[in-house]
């Protein structure tokens, strides 16, 4: 799906702003998508809605919330085709327009979008977008479906205190704030009649030389050309079809940390469309990790989209900051995790240089307790997460800055060996056949019995979370060592890259130990460097990403000082001690072959 584009055949009118809003309940009330809401709140778009105000019903809001503004198009543009599109509305939507259902969507971190053209009436059109938080068993993440899953005997036994404790509310199966609200920004565009519908650009390098293909799939009559163009918007090739291929003389290769980007400028009937692209190569040899023919190291994070006041809404100048921090700590990379980021993020990254796992929101695939083989039996989550699959990839196949998809973060793949693996493996294969450029693919995995899990040794790179010196011999970081030290002898029989794609320590900034102790700056420091020194001695760990790069929001609990705590920075952007140590050992390793 392309990206929406302001250019001399596509008008694009932004939404933005303060719209109208309400809260509802559990049940979908039509007449607030119908007719204007009253009484209505005023709520920022994008963002979630949840720390917008100041009371509690709607940070711990369960339902249907809604929301509401009006646009007028502008008379030029009534003869085009006009589409809007939802950057992302969490967790799902219904869309009306003018009094009548547009569309819906299930899932909260991927766009969707409709034409509008029939729709539109001359002044105001009432667009009314009903947003659904509740999360379940069939929802990625994946919700748990009563208190009683959640906490099961512990639970009292007095009638009334239980009805209130069983009130209707979600109880998230993963580890970050349940945001929710129209995230990321609500757009129209204009296309002419017959216009570019999508564009899929790979490259090929074969020895000195480098080959770009440009397909195009298109609605109506003409014939399509394709305009390549370098960096400094000078002409590097030109070729005419709907599928075609074509050298490009003395290419200049996207790398991390030094992104060069091309343009395909496709031009078909009276539409144009221009397409950012890199060249660059992504292979797994071995148990290494090559970008452009060279062993990459990752040095990064698992991160968050997460602030203050705007949830999970996008927010440019924070990522704008992130990337800085990342650059000013030596750091090349990080993991989308636990969900696919905003557009406007990998752009950035395609821009900046900075290598990007994708990953869909199959989180909370776990219920280690569950008498039932889940997979088949529990879990309803199978074909849309194949849906997500397909739509991430769909979205973000043409991002340069992507080099793994994850399937999955965390799901139980060990307790039940078979069931994971028969769930699991398809969804790789999808992956693979759903990716032009086939990069490599992987689930994400935690499992204390690691030697029964079959899904990981059969993911083209190991991405594997660990959490010993934490969750494990909290406090004895010698014992956290060795658990590493035994489970990375473990997995070296594999013969595959490793990352690392989590370990950490909470921390909360200002606390000090001399001798270091759980949860000050200096146990955190500590813990990384226990555990570096382990991966350092493994060529076949080819990368680390802490956890977290921020603090960031979660649900309640006794073990989340005012949210998870295993930040690099705080939630506002200040270095904790061991950011400043990850800075000088960043530094001094380089992104190819450090090992
Ligand atoms: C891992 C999860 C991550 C959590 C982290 C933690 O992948 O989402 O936030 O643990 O507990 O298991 O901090």
């Amino acid at each position: 799906m392309l990206y929406p584009q302001l250019n001399e055949s596509r008008a694009l009118l932004d939404l933005s702003g303060i719209w109208q809003f309400a809260l509802g309940d559990e049940t979908f009330d039509e007449e607030k998508m119908v007719k204007p809401l009253a009484p209505a709140e005023q709520m920022a778009v994008p963002a979630s809605y949840n720390d917008q105000k100041a009371q509690a019903e709607f940070r711990d809001h369960y339902g249907f919330a809604y929301y509401q503004t009006v646009f007028r198009i502008p008379n030029m543009l009534r003869s085009q085709r006009l589409v809007i599109r939802f950057g992302a509305v969490t967790h799902s939507a219904a869309v009306y327009l003018n009094g009548r259902l547009l569309c819906r969507h299930k899932g909260g971190f991927l766009p969707f979008e409709a034409e509008i053209g029939e729709w539109i009436c001359d002044g105001d059109n009432l667009l009314s977008v009903a947003v659904d938080n509740r999360i379940d068993f069939s929802t990625l993440p994946v919700g748990n479906e009563s208190a009683r899953a959640m906490f099961g005997d512990s639970l009292p036994p007095f009638e009334s205190v239980r009805q209130t404790v069983l009130k209707p509310q979600n109880y998230p199966n993963f580890d970050f704030f349940n945001y929710a609200g129209i995230h990321r920004p609500v757009k129209i565009y204009s296309t002419p009649q017959d216009y570019i519908e999508d564009l899929t650009v790979t490259s090929r390098l074969e020895g000195e030389k480098a080959y770009v293909r440009c397909q195009a799939s298109v609605k109506g009559e003409g014939t399509v050309t394709v305009t390549i163009l370098d960096a400094d918007g000078r002409q590097a090739a030109k070729t005419e079809g709907m599928d075609t291929e074509i050298e490009i003389l003395d290419a200049k290769l996207w790398e991390p940390g030094a992104a060069y980007l091309y343009t395909a400028r496709v031009e078909f009937a009276g539409d144009v469309y221009s397409q950012s692209f890199g060249i660059r190569s992504v292979e797994v040899v071995g148990d290494q990790f090559l970008i452009n023919g060279k062993p990459f190291y990752f040095k990064g994070f698992g991160k968050h989209e997460d602030s203050s006041v705007c949830g999970r809404g996008l927010n440019e100048p924070l990522n704008v900051k992130d990337i800085a921090l990342m650059k000013w700590m030596g750091a090349n990379s990080f993991r989308a995790s636990h969900y696919p980021y905003s557009e406007e993020m990998l752009n950035l990254c395609d821009r900046e240089g900075i290598v990007v796992i994708g990953e869909t929101p199959a989180v909370g695939l776990n219920f280690p307790d569950s008498p039932k083989d889940w997979y088949c039996e529990l879990c309803r989550t199978k074909e849309h997460h194949e849906q997500v699959i397909r739509d991430m990839i769909a979205r973000d196949k043409n991002h340069p800055c992507i080099v793994i998809w994850s399937v999955a973060n965390e799901p139980d793949t060990a307790a039940r060996p078979q069931s994971a693996y028969d769930y699991f493996k398809p969804l790789y294969d999808l992956a693979h056949a759903c990716d032009p450029q086939n990069r490599p693919v992987t689930v994400v995995v935690c499992n204390n019995d690691y030697v029964k899990d079959q899904v990981a040794p059969a993911m083209d790179v190991i991405c594997m979370n660990r959490y010993y010196g934490w969750y494990i011999f909290g406090g004895n970081l010698e014992a956290a060592g060795s658990a590493m030290k035994s489970e990375l002898e473990y997995w070296k029989e594999k013969k595959k890259p490793v990352i690392l794609t989590e370990y950490g320590a909470d921390s909360v900034a200002g606390l000090h130990n001399v001798v270091p102790g759980m949860f000050s700056e200096e146990y955190q420091t500590e813990y990384y460097q226990t555990i570096n020194s382990v991966l350092d001695q493994y060529p076949f760990v080819v990368g680390e990403h802490t956890w977290n790069f921020a603090d960031f929001a979660t649900i309640q609990g006794l073990m989340r000082v005012d949210g998870n705590k295993k930040g690099l920075f705080t939630r506002e952007r200040q270095p904790k001690m061991a950011a400043h140590y990850f800075k000088k050992r960043w530094k001094g390793i380089p992104d190819f072959g450090y090992k």
